[in-house]
């Protein structure tokens, strides 16, 4: 299992964090998402062998929030 903590903008609500965390929650190989809506940030621990970072960027740049 590996960590990664992105900086993801555009997130300002509950409803975004909520948004978040079930696309990317939902992707085979990612065990946890927490969402820190102060700091801007998502942290995801993943499976590297199932999924990689490259595609919970894309999940999350779907819901329409913009990852550094
Ligand atoms: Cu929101």
């Amino acid at each position: 299992m590996e960590t990664v903590t992105l900086n993801v903008k555009g997130m300002s609500c509950g409803h975004c964090v909520k948004a978040v965390e079930s696309s990317v929650g939902e992707l085979v190989g990612v065990q946890t998402v927490k969402v820190d809506l102060e700091g801007g940030k998502v942290t995801v621990d993943y499976n590297p062998e199932q999924v990689t970072v490259e595609k919970v960027k894309e999940t999350i740049d779907d819901q329409g929030y913009d990852v550094e």
